[in-house]
């Protein structure tokens, strides 16, 4: 299962953040990363804490004939589509896309983490996750999004956007032949 992390809090050329992640269903789609399933958007305070807007957060399962070095540069090209600016870390931003995983691989290089190493922590990924892949299970430390969410740190302030899922764009083949 290759997951996806969805994150933005600021407005930008698609609009509002919600409206921006809608928007990422067709930008995945013309790079070649199709949505299987996705969660709802869901409504999180800044973590840290900070006077940041809140920010719209959304996890989405995808299929993609791209290696993850492969992957990592087509999300690296549609946030700097978006007019994403890169200032200092967990700075505001008009659109944030994160491998969280890519099947059970392992992979650490001085760009690319996967695991992305903080989901385990992150209520913003943790609940969205649990929504599409309650069962995935962490290939380094052993446990399940739903054993992973009782250890989240105390007080991170987060609200489901009910009905709020984006487009699937993931077409089976076998589907349509048969
Ligand atoms: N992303 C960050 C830092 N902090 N907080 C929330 N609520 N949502 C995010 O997507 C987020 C964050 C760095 O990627
Ligand atoms: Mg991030
Ligand atoms: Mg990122």
């Amino acid at each position: 299962m290759i997951l996806i992390g969805l994150g933005a809090n600021l407005d930008g050329i698609y609009g509002s953040p919600e409206q921006c992640l809608q928007a990422c269903s067709e930008l995945l789609a013309d790079a070649g990363v199709y949505i299987v399933q996705s969660s709802n958007i869901w409504k999180s305070a800044p973590v840290p804490v900070s006077d940041q807007p809140w920010y719209c957060n959304a996890v989405c399962a995808v299929e993609t004939m791209l290696v993850p070095q492969q992957l990592l540069c087509a999300l690296a090209t549609i946030e700097n589509d978006t007019g994403r600016e890169r200032h200092e870390v967990n700075a505001a931003r008009v659109l944030d896309l994160d491998i969280l995983a890519y099947n059970n691989e392992i992979i650490n290089e001085q760009h690319l983490t996967i695991p992305h190493p903080a989901m385990h922590e992150r209520a913003f990924v943790l609940y969205p996750m649990q929504e599409i892949a309650p069962h995935w299970v962490h290939p380094q430390l052993d446990k399940s999004v739903d054993e992973m969410i009782v250890d989240i740190p105390k007080g991170q302030q987060i609200k489901r956007i009910e009905n709020s899922q984006l487009l699937s764009t993931y077409v089976d083949k076998q589907a349509i032949l048969s």
